[in-house]
């Protein structure tokens, strides 16, 4: 009888409305009563998991800013380093797998507020709640697709890339109006040791069990990176055991993303290969003759979508001189053919910015051997600093526009 009536701890974390006595609620949530599902975990847990969100929007616009290019800056496209593609996927890719982890620690804390009650206490509330779940399903939404692509697999009717791109959006828009809404929560974590201006009771200050909770999850992000980060950080390769590729496995010492049977492309397909050239003065060459033109060696990346990249030595002839022989102006753009009969990378668009550069090989030979089918046989694109799909495999024709 001494003890004054204080509130219970679901209602200081926001789990039932002080002023009104609740009623009985139809779905009885198990005891929520510990630390762990308070708004000072949600709010330690979500920081890092609004890091790798921003790190993963970013790099993803990084990557479609390369892939499809603005009017505005086509032809501007930096070059340089030739291994910023591969640094911004592997973030991309590595960052989004540690992201799993933390979105899956987050709506664990979290989800006792699924059994609010009354469901809805008002207009402000149940937009509240509207936009929780939109941020909670594109979320899934995002890290589910793209954990599916690196695999390569394709369970969904719909196309992956510019799904997840429209998608992406709705994250970080969902992400920007759930900080807002939560302002208050998040400016009484970082003013720590106080809630507001009240100070904090004992029982509300990080615990052993909160910070056993970080430290699992630390773990748990750092088992899942160290497992797949070598895919596309050769240090930790050794480790990579549970990435979908290994960097050094495949013909060459290099994965395959398509295989030469899988685009249709066979010894018959080759054998009366040319080279065909199109632009004011058209030519075409044999292999042989391409083979006698000037060879220059070249180490870049191929740094898939996918996430897995490695450098290799490229040879063969520059971009830039079959170009010039076939007599196009310069700042000429160039539209790339491959023999596969069909699929999404047969044509590929390259502006001047890579036709230019000295590093953009038309490649004859990779890591000092003859391109093997799967890797492109007979001729293949390598430019420095841009996706993998644009490394055009089965060169058949050059189109300069
Ligand atoms: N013609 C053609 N070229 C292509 C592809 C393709 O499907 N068709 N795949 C691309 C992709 S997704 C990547 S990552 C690289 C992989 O090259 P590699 O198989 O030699 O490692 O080739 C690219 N070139
Ligand atoms: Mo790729």
């Amino acid at each position: 009888m001494d003890t004054p009536p204080g509130p219970t701890p679901e209602a200081r974390a926001g789990l039932s409305s002080p002023t009104r006595a609740p009623r009985r609620p139809l779905l009885r949530p198990p005891g929520f009563a510990g630390r762990l599902h308070d708004p000072r975990t949600a709010t330690a847990v979500g920081r890092w998991l609004g890091a790798a969100f921003a790190v993963c929007f970013l790099t993803g616009l990084v990557s479609h800013f390369l892939q499809e290019p603005p009017a505005w800056a086509a032809g501007y496209l930096p070059t340089r380093p030739v291994w910023g593609y591969r640094l911004t996927q592997g973030l991309h890719v590595g960052v989004g797998i540690a992201a799993i982890v933390l979105l899956f620690v987050k709506l664990w804390a979290v989800y006792p507020r699924l059994f609010v009650w009354p469901p809805v206490r008002s207009a402000r509330h149940a937009l509240e709640r509207l936009s929780v779940a939109v941020l909670v399903t594109a979320a899934l939404f995002e890290v589910l697709t793209g954990l599916l692509n690196i695999a390569e697999w394709y369970p969904w009717p719909f196309p992956f890339v510019p799904t997840h791109y429209a998608v992406a959006w709705v994250v970080a828009g969902s992400v920007l109006l759930h900080l807002a809404l939560k302002a208050p929560e998040i400016r009484a974590h970082w003013s720590r040791g106080s809630v507001g201006t009240r100070a904090l009771p004992d029982e509300e200050r990080d615990g052993p069990d909160r910070r056993a909770l970080l430290l699992g999850m630390g773990a748990a992000v750092g088992a899942v990176t160290v497992t797949t980060v070598g895919q596309s950080f050769a240090p930790l390769a050794p480790l990579d055991l549970l990435a979908p590729r290994h960097p050094g496995h495949g013909p060459q010492g290099l994965p395959v993303n398509r295989t030469a049977a899988a685009a249709g492309v066979t010894a018959v397909t080759v054998r009366d290969w040319r080279l065909e050239v199109s632009g004011p003065r058209p030519y075409r060459l044999t292999r042989a003759e391409l083979a006698a033109w000037p060879q220059h060696r070249v180490r870049l990346p191929l740094a898939c979508v996918e996430g897995w990249s490695a450098h290799a030595e490229w040879t063969g002839v520059r971009i830039r001189e079959l170009v010039e022989r076939a007599g196009a102006p310069p700042g000429s753009a160039l539209r790339v053919v491959s023999l596969e009969a069909a699929g999404a990378y047969r044509v590929m668009e390259m502006g001047r910015e890579y036709v230019e550069d000295p590093l953009t090989l038309l490649a004859l030979r990779l890591n000092g051997e003859v391109l093997s089918a799967d890797h492109g046989y007979p001729a293949r694109i390598i430019a420095p600093n841009r996706p993998g799909v644009l490394q055009t495999k089965w060169v058949a024709r050059l189109e300069v526009r």
